[in-house]
């Protein structure tokens, strides 16, 4: 019989419910040591913490979530809320000497993250952060291949991250549902919100970013606040779009954005090796396009490979070849990469440490987009 991981889960909106599911369908598919029980939901609202802990199994709803990190029936802390609380909650579970599995991005800021990886590697918690897509199976299988060398020399790598919910002037900022838009609790715009995935993708897939050149942009100027009442100056970057050079030799292209009308969630990447390219699309996200320069001169041509099969990475788990699966099953992959971790006491990637790259990019990025200069990361 598996043995429990307590989870004290802290927020229950989008990524609340997307990890919730995680958790209860893992053990239904994976052989692992640990199985996670679903122990309480912190939040302000006693009312709606209890709904959530309702409908999703929770044992019980705790008022603040400085009781759920003291708590000793915890085992482990999930932080789904807004950026500008990562930091607080994870400092203070790691101290509690628990588990901490936190979102993305990891911190406001890199020195804010700096301090919670010195506080979980002083705990020697075990911690990952949730940059999911890396679990997408068509995303691992590029992982593999790139690591097999078969793209020999790489040359480029490109990411867009493209959406466009924040267009109108007229949306509010700050509060509930729009905290994103507000500087206070989000650290930035689309830096951290979008292209930090882009980030962490690239870095697992391509290597560390040396040095970066960005432009941002903030369309739309101000904004009411949903808490104040007021209009209030916005500063987060509502656009961002970034070259960066690669420590392997190759340069890299990034854009994000929440104004690229008609694009809803587009999280693309594409890797050019002398030998083969690859590209992916959140979109279409069990497909591979794979360039193979090897093939035939006559046969060669862009091959869209359906990674369904038993073969391809975490699809042994699910159905038969060619039957589809989802955006939430990363998270059930994530959730089954950390417990199999937990269970030989072998860090779980991405992190707090591996995040704190991409934390670091980012502020690399925001930098050069007010000073308009190369920035080292
Ligand atoms: P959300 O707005 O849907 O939910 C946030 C939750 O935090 C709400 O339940 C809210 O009541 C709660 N909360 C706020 N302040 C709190 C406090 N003081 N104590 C306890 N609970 C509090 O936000 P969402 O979309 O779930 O985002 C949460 C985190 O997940 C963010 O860091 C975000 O960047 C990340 N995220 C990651 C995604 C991914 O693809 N891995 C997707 C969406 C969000
Ligand atoms: C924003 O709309 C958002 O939900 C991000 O917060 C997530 O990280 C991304 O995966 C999808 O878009």
């Amino acid at each position: 019989m598996a043995k429990p991981l307590r989870i004290g889960m802290i927020g229950y909106g989008f990524m609340g419910r997307a990890h919730s599911n995680g958790y209860k369908r893992v053990s239904d598919f994976f052989d692992l040591e640990y199985t996670p029980v679903l122990q309480a939901v912190a939040a302000r609202d006693p009312a709606k913490a209890k709904e959530f802990a309702d409908r999703w199994g929770y044992g019980r709803v705790e008022s603040d979530w400085q009781k759920l990190v003291a708590a000793p029936d915890i085992d482990a802390i999930d932080i789904c809320t807004p950026n500008n609380l990562h930091a607080e909650i994870a400092i203070e579970a790691a101290k509690h000497g628990k588990a901490i599995l936190c979102e993305k991005p990891l911190s406001m800021d890199t020195s804010e993250g700096e301090r919670m990886v010195a506080a979980i590697e002083k705990a020697g918690v075990p911690n990952m952060v949730w940059y999911n897509y890396r679990r997408i199976p068509a995303v691992t299988f590029a992982k593999q291949i790139i690591d097999s060398g078969q793209l020999g020399r790489i040359f480029h790598y490109r990411a867009n991250f493209l959406q466009d919910w924040t267009i109108s002037a007229d949306l509010p900022q700050g509060g509930a549902g729009l905290w994103r838009l507000d500087a206070k609790a989000a650290g930035s715009g689309v830096t951290g919100d979008l292209l930090a995935h882009c980030i962490d993708t690239a870095i697992w897939l391509n290597g560390s970013v040396t040095d970066v050149t960005a432009m941002t942009e903030t369309f739309v100027k101000e904004r009411q606040h949903q808490l104040t009442g007021q209009r209030e100056p916005v500063t987060i970057d509502d656009a961002c779009s970034f070259l960066c050079h690669f420590q392997n030799g190759s340069l890299g292209l990034f854009e994000s954005t929440r104004y690229a009308r008609g694009h809803k969630a587009l999280y693309t990447f594409e890797i050019n090796g002398e030998n083969m390219s690859l590209k992916w699309d959140l979109h279409d996200l069990h497909r591979l396009q794979v360039f193979d320069y090897k093939d035939a001169g006559n046969m060669r041509g862009w091959k869209s490979i359906h990674v369904t099969d038993g073969d391809h990475p975490y699809m042994d788990k699910w159905w038969v070849p060619g039957l589809a699966i989802g955006y939430e099953h990363s998270f059930v992959h994530q959730v089954a990469d950390f417990l199999e971790a937990y269970a030989k006491k072998q860090p779980a990637h991405p992190t707090f440490r591996d995040a704190l790259e991409t934390q670091r990019v980012c502020d690399a990025v925001l930098l050069s987009g007010k000073s308009h200069q190369w920035v080292n990361v």
